[in-house]
């Protein structure tokens, strides 16, 4: 038997010191906008084999995996102390969710777990599942934690085991140890996924993008990216929400949409990524496309490219729900590079990098959604008339280089 367990240790070992070192690369030539790479950064067999095992070979002498890990995704993120930290969200073979911190020295690559979960305070009403932290340095000096908690909706008949109210948790630390728990917000919707504090007082006051549903699908009286403004974020309440992004027939948003991390102030305005969701015939799928709001007027879109940055490819369209990007993280450097940590069907966490400055041409040079097929012809034929007169420059160009 004790061979049995010093064999598979060993093994366990090697590979999982083998898939943390793993190197990442980019793949070329990519779109101009963003550059993906090859290997997740995180999955589920990159959480520490200290939680999965009992490694007592006397208690586990096949060293069987005593707590599954079925998925790590929608990572939160934030440069901390020279390093990239993703707030990933892990889940169990139970299906119950709790938060993690990996971190890397190069954000692409060599993610590895803190040895220890994040222990966030439960709070007054009893909460089943937390999920999706969105993480925040606020102007106010924390660090906060904005997530899902959810539980069973108590109205629904027992026949529906499924029916969940999620509404938004609220944890602050200055350390990414010690956590303190905040009331959860309060709004009128009876759902509430997807909701990001704005890094920013305004007017003195905390201001958090929310998203308001009456169900999981069905957005009922609100729906879209909604925008309000709380007095004091100890006991967050929101009396009104503006919905400053909303579903629109046709488009990759048509169904559901929710706001990613916080959004990214640039000169020209706050940039934000997102979510949208359609229904197809093969279910929900979910892509990531980009906005900007005006500086001073945060409820007014100011430029939104038409269509989706980003949707899931290759493996990314397969997991335990198909066909999803969501991304709740990303991290601004000081020289303009961006990192985009985003999660491919409910699965696994992968880099996308780019910089402010393309990220910036993206959403200001490209065109907005036209809302009908006849629109998207004439922007095809601008192009190619233009290219009429770009080829013959091109090839005057690399005639000249010769
Ligand atoms: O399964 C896809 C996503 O579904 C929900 O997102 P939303 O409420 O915006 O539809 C969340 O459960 C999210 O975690 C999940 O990735």
């Amino acid at each position: 038997m004790e061979n049995i367990f010093f064999q598979r240790l060993a093994l366990l070992e090697k590979e999982y010191e083998a898939l943390i070192a793993k190197p990442n690369k980019k793949i070329e030539p990519g779109n101009g906008i963003f550059s993906r790479y090859r290997n997740p950064v995180l999955t589920a067999q990159h959480t520490p084999l200290i939680w999965r095992y009992d490694l007592n070979p006397e208690s586990n002498p096949f060293l069987m995996e005593r707590f599954g890990i079925n998925a790590v995704f929608n990572a939160g993120a934030i440069k901390w102390n020279g390093k990239f930290l993703l707030v990933a969200r892990v889940e169990g073979y139970d299906r119950k969710s709790f938060f993690a911190i990996a971190e890397s020295q190069n954000g692409i690559d060599n993610f590895h777990f803190w040895d220890y979960p994040v222990i966030i305070p439960e709070s007054s009403e009893p909460e089943t599942n937390l999920y999706d932290m969105r993480l925040v340095a606020h102007q106010d000096g924390w660090l906060y934690g904005l997530f899902c908690t959810e539980r069973r909706d108590p109205d629904a008949p027992d026949t529906d085991q499924a029916a969940a109210i999620a509404q938004c948790g609220i944890a602050r630390t200055k350390d990414l140890v010690n956590w303190e728990r905040l009331p959860n917000l309060v709004t009128t919707s009876p759902q509430q996924r997807n909701v990001v504090l704005h890094p920013e007082f305004v007017d003195g006051r905390y201001a958090f993008y929310t998203r308001p549903q009456d169900g999981f699908i069905d957005a009922g009286s609100g729906g879209g990216v909604g925008f309000g403004i709380c007095d004091t974020i100890e006991q967050a309440r929101i009396q009104e929400q503006v919905v400053i992004d909303k579903k629109v027939y046709h488009t990759v948003y048509e169904a559901k949409n929710g706001l990613g991390p916080a959004p990214i102030k640039t000169k020209h305005g706050w940039l934000h990524l997102a979510h949208g969701v359609r229904n197809t015939a093969a279910g929900l799928r979910y892509v990531l496309y980009l906005f900007m709001t005006d500086l001073q007027d945060l409820t007014k879109i100011i430029y939104k490219p038409a269509g989706y940055f980003m949707a899931p490819e290759n493996d990314e369209r397969i997991g335990d729900v198909s066909n999803v990007l969501f991304c709740n993280g990303w991290i601004l450097e000081e020289d303009g590079s961006v990192f985009i940590y985003y999660a491919s069907s409910d699965s696994r966490m992968h880099v996308a990098t780019s910089t402010l400055e393309q990220l910036l041409d993206y959403i200001m040079n490209t065109a907005p959604d036209g809302y009908c097929s006849a629109e998207s012809v004439k922007k095809v034929c601008q192009f190619a008339d233009r290219n009429q007169v770009n080829t013959v420059l091109v090839h005057q160009h690399s005639e000249k280089k010769k």
